[in-house]
């Protein structure tokens, strides 16, 4: 098992490469080229000049997050052969760039989605968290603008500024797809994908939604075990893969993490893991409300320790990564991005893990 973190890069990350460095037991980091806009491919060029910096680090490059699709993909639209062709090329430049995980996700208009990005919990610290009520029934332009104005600069990931600017006319446009329309576009892609990932030595991995279930009237389809299972199936290929998000996956108490890990780990299909806490709980109307919590499983509602059992019993080779840190300690960054706290998981993850190699 690798423990890389992400880096969203250069001017677009305010945590220091040397930082990272710091950070004992990291292997890597996990980067983007943030500012192209989803669809267009990836220069060389640029691939090769954030390797060197990231390598002069003494860190790997071996995993990228997020290659994103382009909407006309999820939509199926005839346009969108251009599309997957700079999708192929950029998948060719990170495999001789060494690139071995891509990352990516299938979520229509939005990626993640919260309410608050910075709730106060008990102990001072502020994290991202979604209450139901918020979303359920709301229009999603005024939930854009509103969100976009409390994300203290930062353009989220999936929320780029030029996407909301042409929101109503995709969820137009998504009207006419429902979830098999999804599937099938899905099945589109990777089909034209999967082989050329091959070729490049890289595998895709896939996130879950998050949360997962459907908004906004949106069709979400990677949001459990059965859309986990019809998405291996769909090519069958190392190549075609996950990355199993225990925090996405987990906001819904239906989703039993750790048999997942050994479900598709076990058929060596789990690329990536993204290992983070969440705390969820049903108010009284019936609305869900939920936080990303520290690490530690008495933070929040999954057994961190269980998770990272399946992973030991599964024979875990691949990359992971603590995710969506608080802000403690007076940081100020990327919401969902805290440096400290992320630093926190991983360590603890570490820990979790040195415990069950030598107790074995
Ligand atoms: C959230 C991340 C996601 C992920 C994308 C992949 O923190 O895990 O934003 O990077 O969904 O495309």
């Amino acid at each position: 098992m690798k423990m890389v973190l992400r880096w969203f890069g250069q001017g677009f990350d305010p945590v220091p490469l040397e930082y990272i460095r710091q950070v004992p037991g990291i292997s890597g980091v996990v980067p983007m080229l943030c500012d192209l806009p989803a669809g267009e491919p990836w220069p060389m060029d640029r691939v090769l000049a954030m390797k060197s910096q990231i390598n002069a680090h003494d860190l790997e490059m071996e995993v990228v997050e997020s290659v994103n699709v382009h909407e006309d993909i999820k939509l199926g639209l005839p346009s969108r052969d251009r599309y997957v062709e700079n999708y192929i090329a950029t998948l060719k430049v990170l495999g001789e760039a060494g690139v071995r995980v891509v990352c990516y996700n299938f979520m229509p208009v939005f990626d993640w989605i919260r309410t608050e990005l910075a709730r106060v919990l008990d102990d001072g610290s502020t994290t991202l968290a979604y209450k139901g009520v918020l979303v359920d029934g709301v229009d999603p332009q005024d939930f854009a603008k509103s969100f976009q104005a409390n994300s203290g600069g930062f353009a989220l990931p999936g929320w780029e500024p030029e996407r909301l600017v042409s929101l109503s006319k995709l969820f137009a446009a998504y009207r006419e797809v429902g979830e098999e329309e999804l599937w099938r576009n899905l099945a589109y892609f990777l089909e034209a994908v999967i082989p050329e990932a091959e070729k490049a030595g890289i595998r895709m991995a896939i996130h879950p939604d998050d949360p997962p279930w459907s908004l906004f009237g949106l069709p979400r389809i990677i949001t459990g075990e059965r859309g986990l299972e019809r998405l291996v199936s769909l090519v069958d290929s190392p190549s075609n893969a996950l990355t199993l998000c225990s925090g996405s996956l987990g906001a819904d108490a239906d989703n039993d993490i750790p048999a997942l890990v050994r479900r598709f780990g076990g058929m060596g299909r789990i690329a990536f893991a993204h290992v983070r806490n969440v705390k969820r709980r049903r108010e009284k109307d019936g609305s869900i409300d939920f936080y990303d919590a520290a690490h530690f499983s008495t933070a929040g509602s999954l057994d961190m320790y269980e998770i990272m059992r399946a992973y030991k019993d599964i024979g875990f080779g691949g990359y992971l990564r603590p995710d969506h840190g608080r802000m403690i300690w007076g940081e100020t960054g990327r919401p969902g991005y805290g440096f400290y706290d992320r630093s926190l998981g991983a360590s603890y993850l570490l820990g979790i893990w040195e415990a069950l190699e030598k107790s074995k």
